[in-house]
């Protein structure tokens, strides 16, 4: 039968079925059809419409809401249509021989939806899956002008960019805190030409030459039998490797160190790792490094931390970027330069300039900042934009060229050709988030996923039927121009120079660069890797190259590991570069979580006054109680049930909640366990993490009797016990400018030894 009188479809518009909840439709867009791509050229249509936020739920612990100009809706009408536009009674019910029929093939509703479902994902990045990105916009202080002619570094240009940050090896829905290499890639949509810089939050590379990337990423991803570890280098195959491959010792003591495991994607560095090659207007040559700098600092988090937020929350460094940038702490970095001489050498005190797995220290060619990047809104999908955008580092401008570095050489074949798979087709630069900015004149044609409708019918040169165009720039028009760089007279050959061969040397310098506590957290990272291979070899194969990089860092960690420390041949003496160690400065505390402790039995009367001078600091407040709800008027953003420490840089101790009846239960302590008696366990757990992962604690009032009872006084490093909120969280946020309480850390052992 072909209808079912008595079966009508339950949400008829005739009103015969329940009334559909309420929905309001997007305003003053009927008939609202996808953006129009006429050319490839065309920048992106202005967002969708959309309907008022202000009555939105608050999203971020801050309570700021999305803006209302802020497109937040999916719908694009008031209607529900087919892809083709044509209007939908019903998209619930597929088209059956009878209620209780079998589905009919000709529901061409249901194939249209199920099909174009089916196809929704697309291959994961190969490596680099997992990211978070955001808008914003580059400015210039026109410092750079006498080294480049590119004109987004001229004086006072504002250049929008987009910036995507990521972990290496990790699939795409990896955790956050894995520790591992971060990438740092920004998308400058320049006036002449989209500038990629394609860099990572370490300054070295694994490997010299592309052609050694297949490797280095087999052995660090999941072994292939079982696909076990994920978003790991703690496994046999990456220790087998870099054990082997010596060149990578370099970049593996980087991120066995504190910078494995950022903070935030706030609180990193980036390099652009390779040497380029500027250009100014006078066709003037330097080799420069690129260097981004935080303007938060550059900070960590501990290892303890890093596996305990893998649990709680795997996205942590995503939530970070995006709540920061809701809640108007917009992140900054200032683009730096190390300016070098171009001569044919391409050395520097022994640094072969093209040797990526080597950096020039600060304090012998000074970054030379040339301007700011803020990130300051972010992205309305994160599939269109996050995902689908292309980075390339052979997306180059006037005045920026590569050099011979033969892992970059690599490098501008592989991007390229890696997104023909990854976006189905060679027409990805179309797509709005890759769209340049400046106006496109190409004669690439057709295509998989062709947008453009070209007119005309000359796509080739020369002609003379299309008006003869497109003519090639004039000599003064602003062209890439390719350098007459001298190229080495020399026979072909696969070899590296005898100037890639040291690898042992900067990590040295990297070693002696470090404070007492960041050499101990490098030892545990090691100690920690190593300890989770299986095969005994690889460990003392890495300890044989440790042995080569320091004496007491091998020693540190063969004691971990209970395996004999080989001995370390003569090593060179090294000078440390201070700029290479995290500890020692002070930083601003802006977009800092700090935990405020409530006692909802007895609320502070300043809780709301405190909450607002938390905020007026650019600071983020999370009130923890008990049990959800609102305190003395301000809503509780965790309890003790749902937060844990690890999201806080710092706690305050408003009040001290009695154990509440479902305490011991959810947490399965035993009675008698370690906890002071009469203080949620819960509450004894937060603080013991705090004091062990460093973090300043403040307490007050009632506060103050809960702190003292955990065993924390007054002049115990990072405990600030007060007379009121106020004067507590100003001694707090004084402490929390250093990052950490560095002197709780114990001494190392090592040094002792
Ligand atoms: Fe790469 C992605 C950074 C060497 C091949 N790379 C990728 C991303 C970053 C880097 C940040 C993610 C971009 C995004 O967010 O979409 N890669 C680097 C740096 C390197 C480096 C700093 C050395 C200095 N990469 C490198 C080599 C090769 C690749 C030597 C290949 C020979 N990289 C790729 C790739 C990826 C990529 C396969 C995967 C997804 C993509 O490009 O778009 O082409």
């Amino acid at each position: 039968s072909s209808h079912d009188e008595s079966t009508p479809p339950v949400d008829a518009a005739d009103g015969s079925g329940p009334t559909p909840p309420s929905v309001t439709p997007a305003p003053g867009r009927p008939g609202a059809r996808p953006p129009q791509f006429d050319e490839p050229t065309t920048p992106t249509d202005a967002p969708l419409t959309s309907p008022d936020q202000a009555a939105a739920e608050p999203r971020t612990p801050t309570g700021a809401v999305p803006s209302a100009d802020d497109a937040t809706t999916a719908q694009q009408g008031e209607r529900l249509t087919t892809s083709q536009g044509a209007r939908l009674r019903d998209t619930d019910h597929s088209l059956r021989a009878g209620a209780r029929g079998p589905v009919l093939l000709q529901d061409h509703h249901l194939r249209e939806k199920i099909t174009h479902f089916d196809h929704e994902r697309i291959p994961e990045r190969v490596v680099h899956a997992r990211g978070a990105a955001a808008h914003g916009v580059f400015e210039s202080f026109g410092t750079a002008a006498s080294v480049t002619c590119a004109d987004f570094l001229a004086p006072g240009r504002r250049t929008e960019v987009f910036t995507r940050f990521s972990t290496v090896v990790g699939s795409r829905g990896s955790m956050d805190t894995a520790r591992d290499t971060r990438g740092f890639a920004t998308k400058f949509y320049t006036d002449e030409g989209t500038f990629d810089l394609v860099g990572n939050n370490i300054p070295v590379f694994f490997i010299q030459d592309a052609i050694k990337f297949p490797d280095v990423i087999h052995a660090a991803k999941p072994h292939p039998d079982r696909e076990i570890p994920q978003a790991q280098s703690a496994h046999d195959t990456f220790w087998d490797f870099v054990s082997l491959h010596t060149e990578a010792q370099h970049h593996t003591i980087w991120f066995m160190a504190d910078r494995g495991i950022p903070r935030s994607f706030r609180m990193m560095e980036g390099f652009g790792i390779h040497t380029f090659r500027l250009t100014n207007a006078d066709g003037e040559t330097s080799l420069v490094k690129f260097h981004w700098k935080p303007l938060l600092g550059v900070h960590s988090l501990t290892w303890e931390e890093a596996q305990m937020i893998g649990g709680t929350d795997p996205d942590f460094h995503r939530r970070d970027l995006a709540d920061a940038i809701e809640a108007g702490a917009y992140p900054q970095w200032e683009l730096g330069l190390q300016v070098l001489p171009d001569d044919p050498e391409q050395m520097f005190d022994g640094i072969d300039l093209l040797d990526p797995t080597k950096i020039i220290p600060e304090e012998l060619v000074p970054v030379q900042r040339v301007g700011r990047l803020t990130l300051d809104h972010n992205p309305r999908n994160y599939f269109a934009e996050t995902e689908q955008v292309a980075f390339h580092p052979g997306n180059l401008v006037p005045g920026i060229d590569v050099t011979d570095d033969p892992l970059l050489q690599g490098r501008l074949f592989s991007y390229l050709d890696t997104q023909i798979t990854r976006l189905g087709g060679p027409n990805f630069a179309q797509l709005p988030i890759n769209r340049a900015h400046a106006p496109v004149n190409d004669m690439l044609r057709d295509g998989y996923g062709q947008q453009a409708d070209h007119a005309g019918v000359a796509p080739y040169r020369p002609n003379s039927l299309d008006g003869g165009c497109p003519f090639t720039a004039g000599a003064d028009e602003h062209a890439f121009e390719d350098l007459p760089v001298r190229v080495a007279e020399s026979v072909r050959e696969r070899r590296n120079p005898e100037s890639f061969s040291d690898h042992f040397t900067q990590p040295r310098m990297f070693w002696a660069s470090m404070t007492d506590v960041e050499k101990a957290h490098i030892v545990s990272a090691y100690a920690f890797e190593l300890g989770r291979c299986y095969e005994t070899t690889i460990r003392e194969r890495q300890l044989a190259c440790l042995a080569q990089i320091d004496p007491e860092l091998c020693r540190g960690v063969a004691e971990a590991l209970g395996l004999p420390a080989p001995k370390s041949p003569d090593l060179p003496d090294v000078t440390p570069s201070p700029a290479l160690s995290q500890v020692g400065g002070t930083w601003p505390v802006a977009g800092r979580t700090v935990g405020i402790v409530v006692d909802p039995e007895a609320p502070d009367a300043d809780l709301a006054a405190l909450h607002e001078a938390v905020v007026a600091v650019s600071m983020t407040p999370l009130v923890i109680a008990p049990v959800g709800g609102t305190v003395g008027g301000v809503p509780v953003g965790r309890t003790f049930a749902t937060g844990r420490s690890v999201e806080l840089d710092a706690v305050l101790l408003a009040g001290a909640p009695a154990p509440g009846a479902d305490a011991v239960p959810a947490l399965d302590v035993k009675a008698g366990a370690p906890g002071a008696p009469g203080t949620d366990p819960r509450l004894t757990l937060l603080l013991e993490e705090c004091w062990r992962h460093a973090k300043p604690i403040g307490a007050w009032g009632a506060g103050r009797d809960a702190a003292t009872t955990a065993g924390l006084t007054e002049g115990m490093p990072g405990v600030h016990l007060g007379e009121d909120a106020f004067s507590v969280l100003e001694a707090v946020a004084e402490q929390l400018a250093q990052h950490r309480v560095w002197e709780r850390f114990e001494a190392p052992s090592f040094s002792a030894g």
